[in-house]
């Protein structure tokens, strides 16, 4: 059986890109609900409503586990999903809540994401529910998610947007900067060099993939092939420019793509 991701557009192909890295034997099923991006305007209602369709469209596949892919998603509609759901769940908001956990040296942690993201304030009860002296500050990127979309990942326009939205963050001394976003792990290089050597950054997509690791090990999950796994993509449109954006995620070429419509 294979795993299930699923985020509201590409985005989620940062995590699925994580996933085969660490686990290059693995089944995978995609969502990305690229007709109704982007979620994080949308309210909390619709959000849960959407994550619920998704979550019984891939259970349908019988997968074996279900990703939480989306921040978004993830912050307001990852209990939606718990109740519904057979198999295990996990969200990305978890798996980089407990990356930061594992970084921080000295308990002060920035965590950057998209409004909707920042405002339900998720990362920080997710990381206060395992530390709860861990010291938070967030700070919302609004315009990452198009600066990444358009590939700008090494450009002069991105490295002052970012030293714009860091400087507050930067200016509490954090030792950590969680990357609350799918679409930030491609500005890695960039937000580095901003935040300086003395800042660690989780990636939560690669977060994820250790924390899928450990739990299909624990449950004895992990696909007992050997062969060349499967990957299949359902979207719920082809949106312009999706096969550019969608490759710059994967890191490689994509293939297998359905077009569901609802
Ligand atoms: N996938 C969303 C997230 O991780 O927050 C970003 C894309 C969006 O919905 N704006």
């Amino acid at each position: 059986n294979a795993i299930g991701v699923f985020d509201s557009g590409v985005g989620g192909l940062t995590v699925v890109r994580a996933l085969m890295e660490r686990l290059p034997f693995e089944n995978i099923i995609y969502f990305g609900d690229t007709a109704r991006v982007p979620y994080g305007v949308k309210s909390v209602e619709t959000i849960s409503h959407y994550t619920r369709e998704i979550a019984e469209f891939l259970l349908q596949k019988e997968v074996k586990l279900l990703i939480i892919a989306c921040n978004t998603m993830a912050s307001v509609a990852s209990q939606v999903v718990k109740d519904l759901s057979p198999v295990p769940v996990l969200d990305v908001i978890d798996a980089g809540a407990l990356g930061a956990i594992a970084a921080t040296t000295r308990r002060q942690v920035g965590v950057i994401g998209t409004p909707t993201t920042i405002n339900s304030n998720a990362y920080a009860r997710a990381i206060h529910q395992y530390e709860p002296d861990v010291r938070i500050f967030s700070q919302a990127c609004p315009l990452f998610v198009p600066l990444v979309e358009e590939g700008w990942l090494d450009h002069q326009v991105t490295r002052l947007t970012a030293q714009e939205y860091l400087k507050p963050v930067l200016a509490q001394d954090v030792d950590t900067l969680v990357l609350g976003c799918t679409h930030y792990p491609l500005l890695k290089p960039l937000l580095q060099e901003v935040a300086g050597p003395g800042v660690k950054l989780v990636d939560s997509a690669e977060a994820m993939a250790e924390e899928t690791a450990a739990l299909l090990g624990e449950l004895k999950l992990a696909n007992p092939q050997r062969g060349r796994p499967d990957y299949q993509f359902y979207v719920t449109d082809v949106p312009l420019r999706f096969q550019t954006i969608g490759e710059r995620f994967l890191g490689r070429t994509l293939s297998n793509v359905h077009v569901v419509k609802w």
